[in-house]
């Protein structure tokens, strides 16, 4: 199977999770994509979503999926969202779509974060894939002077601006061995909005898409 047939049949089979009435988070990237198209066929089952991106959000609208302003909800039943990698506890390192900030909004009112990835996403040590730091633009060298002393090598991501207006460092050359320690440290640095390490607060089921069917990890 290709790497979209396995991020397909991820989105997919995330559908079970979804009960009748409730009120659904939606990801960002080309596996919750494949999500969004599976959501479209129980959308008369659900109450509405809370969205991740302006992306994410024309796709939800083109189906006519009832998407609503997150600060018109308490919390959600469910978060379906995909990540650039997920280790075995399963925490994350989000923002390649440079939609980490509303992501971990919307985790953080979910009862329940399914993250659904293919299998290459799934690894030992987070770190590999450079981790996105969303940053308030008068803030950037600042912030990337602060990185680099935590043994990074962040790279401003050029002609990318957030939904939310800031930019993206994306910090090459980390080994996280404590995820939540350098979320934390990461996030008190001034001028940093959010840093794409959901380890605090990871996902709750992992689903991966692997040639032999789709697994879950918990
Ligand atoms: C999103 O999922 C982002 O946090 C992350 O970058 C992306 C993974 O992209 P894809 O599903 O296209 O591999 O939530």
């Amino acid at each position: 199977m290709t790497q979209d047939e396995l991020k397909k049949a991820v989105g997919w089979s995330a559908l079970k999770f979804i009960k009748p009435d409730s009120y659904v988070g939606v990801g960002t990237g080309s596996t919750a994509s494949h999500f969004i198209d599976a959501l479209a066929t129980i959308k008369d089952q659900i109450k509405g979503t809370v969205s991740s991106s302006e992306a994410s959000t024309q796709k939800l609208k083109n189906y006519g999926i009832t998407v609503l302003d997150c600060n018109e909800v308490d919390y959600l039943d469910v978060y379906v969202d995909g990540a650039d990698e997920i280790n075995h506890h399963l925490q994350m390192i989000k923002g390649g779509g440079a939609a980490l900030t509303r992501e971990k909004i919307v985790s953080a009112i979910a009862k329940q974060f399914i993250c659904i990835v293919d299998e290459s996403k799934v690894v030992d040590v987070l770190g590999s894939f450079p981790l996105p730091v969303e940053v308030i633009p008068m803030a950037r060298s600042y912030v990337a002077r602060e990185l680099f002393k935590l043994g990074g090598k962040p790279i401003y991501r050029q002609g990318v601006v957030t939904d939310n207006g800031n930019v993206i460092l994306d910090v090459h050359d980390l080994v996280i061995s404590n995820p939540i320690e350098l979320e934390n440290r990461i996030n008190s640095i001034a001028g940093v909005v959010t840093v794409g390490l959901f380890a605090n607060k990871g996902a709750d089921i992992a689903l991966v898409g692997c040639s032999s069917g789709v697994k879950e990890l918990k």
